[in-house]
């Protein structure tokens, strides 16, 4: 990576680290129902027919791959790591979507910064207890709404949506959010993850209907 995509690169971090602030924020979805979507005021559950059951105790989450610091975080250190909160809508592929979702947790940018990958890392592969995966661009990750968040409406995320931690990318489809979440690694290269080796669309933005590939 040149040297200017470098320095373009950390002064985006840095305005987003300004931009974040470093207390609760909220920030609602300028946007609405995006095409082909209807509004559900319940809240679907969507898994692999598994939810595991991961105590506090045993819970980690491992940052690793193209880092300088890998790590797994022990549910206290996540805990110390800043708490922020953010209302966002839910897309979901199979046509629902739920606005004004409250999640508290970690941002990812926080873990980002934790990690320290090198400027070559520009992939990330998420994957869960379940079996689960997903992968996104980082630059997807690195938008302020994305979290790591283990409460939602000011309540310990349950266990059939995705406790004790999940990823939320409000921007994007939900599948690109790993329920159960236990691993980020960062890579130089896209690895597809579960749903998009089986047909989902590996751009998932509900605005443009990417729903399939
Ligand atoms: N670990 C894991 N994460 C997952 C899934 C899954 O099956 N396992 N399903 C995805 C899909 S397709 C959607 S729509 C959302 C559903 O989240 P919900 O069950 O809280 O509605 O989780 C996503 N993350
Ligand atoms: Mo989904």
């Amino acid at each position: 990576m040149s040297k200017e995509r470098y320095i373009a690169a950390k002064q985006r971090w840095a305005e987003k680290q300004k931009a974040r602030g470093v207390t609760a924020r909220l920030v609602a979805s300028r946007d609405r129902l995006p095409p082909g979507q209807k509004l559900t005021d319940g809240f679907p559950v969507l898994d692999l027919g598994v939810q595991p059951e991961i105590t506090h105790d045993t819970w980690g989450l491992t940052l690793a791959g193209l880092v300088a610091k890998p790590t797994t975080l022990s549910w206290a250190a996540f805990h110390a790591l800043p708490q922020v909160e953010d209302v966002s809508d839910f897309h979901c592929v199979t046509t629902w979507s739920k606005y004004d979702c409250r999640w508290g947790g970690v941002a990812f940018t926080a873990l980002y910064e934790l990690a320290q990958p090198p400027p070559e890392a520009t992939f990330v592969y998420f994957t869960s207890y379940d079996g689960y995966s997903t992968n996104l661009p980082l630059a997807a990750c690195l938008d302020d709404d994305v979290l790591v968040a283990t409460s939602f409406d000011g309540a310990p995320v349950s266990r059939e949506h995705g406790g004790p931690a999940r990823v939320i990318v409000p921007k994007l489809y939900a599948w690109k959010g790993a329920k159960f979440v236990s691993g980020i690694t960062f890579l130089a290269e896209d690895k597809l993850g579960f749903w998009e080796v089986r047909g989902y669309s590996n751009g998932a933005d509900p605005w443009t209907e990417d729903r399939y590939a």
